[in-house]
């Protein structure tokens, strides 16, 4: 990337950046609109009620639940934005199909307030999403053209990538997205791990797995959201994150269509990988809009001696 002479890289802007990466016009439009959509889901998070969908406030007002609000400012910006075919929401029971498939048109399916219920103690939420070209939605993650999250925490950042690098800005005072992370790494080992579920119904490779990385000292960063969680070792670039199949639940929890997906790739264009604990997440052909599956995601070396020790299991 070449700036401007007095043009620090770090004034560069999220517009701007995209133009850089030689991507589809429209494509530059849909991110930008979903970033401007992230504007308006903080300003929801920080000042909104938080009250449960159906209930109503003092003025009569129906309450909104923040993630069916969050939901409701995407969609509408998706919808508008001219250059969406089909929409799918976890909010959502089907796809919405917006425009017919026609070139120039993207698809996108994305959580638009994943771990909401973290609000209520004052913890970091995000919205994931995950774009392809066309109309179809239920193909392997390996298609996606584009994915991209973006976290309300402390600051509020968003991180993307078009298949070149992965990229993060922040919101500065302006609520304007300024370049913070051009071409984030992961390093091939780490030492923190995110263990999500029951620790009794891991399976006994996944418990072996876990003693393993006690004993080379990695440490226990879990917050229960899946965005910062993630965030945190993409940004330190090291680290692994799981959710692996529970005795009780052999899909594990996480989404392929919402959330493991999009991760899934930022993560393989950041150097590092993701994995059901057989087979590349991006590679999974998806058989259902709600499809879950287990997952170990992070530095590629840690993922790859998760599956060691799930095949030795
Ligand atoms: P919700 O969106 O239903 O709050 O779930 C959030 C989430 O899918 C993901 O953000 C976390 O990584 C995971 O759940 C945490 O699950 P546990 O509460 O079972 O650890």
């Amino acid at each position: 990337m070449v700036h401007e002479p007095g043009t620090s890289k770090f004034q560069i802007d999220l517009r701007r950046h995209l133009r850089e990466q030689n991507i589809c016009d429209n494509l530059i439009h849909l991110i930008c609109e979903i970033a401007e959509a992230g504007k308006y889901v903080i300003n929801a998070v920080r000042t909104g009620d938080l009250g449960v969908a159906g209930t109503s406030n003092l003025y009569g007002e129906e309450q909104l639940a923040l993630d069916v609000l969050s939901d409701r400012i995407i969609r509408k910006r998706l919808v508008h934005s001219g250059v969406v075919s089909s929409i799918l929401s976890e909010e959502m029971d089907d796809v919405l199909r917006v425009k017919p498939a026609e070139d120039g048109l993207y698809s996108v399916a994305y959580d638009p307030l994943d771990g909401s219920s973290l609000v209520d103690v004052n913890l970091a939420v995000g919205t994931i999403v995950s774009i392809y070209s066309g109309s179809e939605l239920l193909q392997k993650g390996r298609n996606q053209v584009a994915a991209l999250y973006i976290l309300y925490g402390p600051r509020v950042s968003l991180v993307y990538s078009v298949g070149k690098g992965v990229h993060e800005f922040t919101m500065n005072h302006l609520m304007e997205y300024t370049l913070t992370r051009e071409n984030v790494t992961m390093q091939p080992s780490g030492n923190i791990y995110a263990p999500g579920g029951l620790r009794n119904q891991y399976s006994d490779g996944v418990e072996r797995f876990v003693r393993y990385l006690e004993a080379k000292g990695a440490k226990l960063r879990y917050s229960g959201g899946f965005v910062p969680d993630i965030n945190q070792i993409l940004m330190k670039g090291k680290g692994l994150f799981m959710y692996p199949a529970l005795n009780g639940a052999p899909e594990g929890k996480l989404r392929l269509l919402f959330e493991l997906n999009p991760m899934a790739f930022l993560m393989e264009q950041a150097g590092g990988a993701a994995s059901n604990g057989r087979m590349p997440i991006l590679d999974i052909c998806p058989e259902g809009l709600d499809q879950r599956a287990p997952v170990f995601i992070g530095c590629r070396e840690d993922v790859e001696k998760a599956l060691e020790f799930i095949t030795e299991g």
